[in-house]
């Protein structure tokens, strides 16, 4: 029997009001593309469409806690944005910073877990430190896990999670024939993680660009022409429909 969500917030919702409270994604992962787009269209600098994104991320951690969703992955920055312009890649670098000091009681007062995945070595110390805090401040918090990918790239972690089983097959622990899908999960950087169920990518470019390439294997993906800074509440009820829609159809074979 389906139960319906009816969701009272007029002010990003307007339409597409309706989820089956059963089948609710538990992961979703989003490719926030389109920020410098947007900014160019408006005539503004790069780094104003950024920082508009990142008001967006508050918007949407919003909807996804009000829709039941346990685990967002933000891809906030890849290890091949560090080709970008020095001064792009500074701007960048202070946001998770400036994200979390306005954000973090907020995300407190909501039972947010911030976590992340990527390899952190190469972030400026006042960033990777800004990220500490706040995933130590939150690591009792039971609610929506918001797991931002920073400095993370797929075949990076594939890579890594390669050289750990050879290190452990190395020292005798383990032997290639117990090396399964499972235990190969485990050791990938979302080993606590369930595979996202849905994939979101802004701003009408089809592609994974080096996001968990592993862990997308069985999601569906939701593709918008919307550009990330645009993308509102009313759009990740309207991906999550989807998403339900063809839920509903494989069932029915
Ligand atoms: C970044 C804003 C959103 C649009 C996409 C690119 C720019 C939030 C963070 C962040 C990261 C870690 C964390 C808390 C916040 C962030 C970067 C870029 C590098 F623990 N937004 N955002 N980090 N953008």
């Amino acid at each position: 029997m389906d139960r319906f969500f009816f969701n009272t917030d007029v002010k990003t919702d307007k339409k597409n009001m309706l989820l089956d409270q059963d089948n609710i994604p538990s992961h979703i992962a989003i490719i926030m593309d389109g920020n410098g787009r947007w900014a160019k269209q408006k005539g503004l600098p790069r780094v104003a469409g950024h920082r508009e994104g990142m008001k967006t991320i508050t918007n949407v951690v919003e909807k996804a806690n009000d829709i039941g969703i346990q685990f967002l992955t933000l891809y906030a920055f890849s290890t091949e944005n560090w080709k970008r312009p020095k001064t792009e890649v500074d701007f960048l670098m202070k946001l998770p910073e400036r994200f979390l000091d306005k954000e973090l009681p907020a995300l407190q007062k909501n039972n947010v877990k911030v976590k992340t995945i990527g390899d952190p070595s190469l972030l400026p110390p006042h960033t990777k430190q800004a990220v500490d805090k706040a995933v130590r401040e939150t690591e009792n918090n039971s609610g929506l896990v918001l797991n931002f990918a920073l400095n993370y790239g797929g075949r990076h972690e594939l890579v890594e999670a390669v050289r750990k089983l050879g290190r452990e097959v190395e020292h005798g622990h383990l032997k290639p024939e117990d090396i399964t899908e499972s235990l190969f999960s485990d050791r990938l950087l979302t080993s606590e993680i369930p595979d996202p169920d849905l994939l979101i990518r802004t701003s009408g470019e089809i592609r994974l660009s080096n996001f968990m390439l592993w862990q997308l294997a069985y999601s569906e993906f939701w593709f918008t022409e919307v550009l990330w800074p645009d993308f509102n509440g009313g759009h990740l009820v309207e991906a999550v429909q989807r998403y339900q829609q063809r839920k509903r159809r494989y069932g029915g074979v």
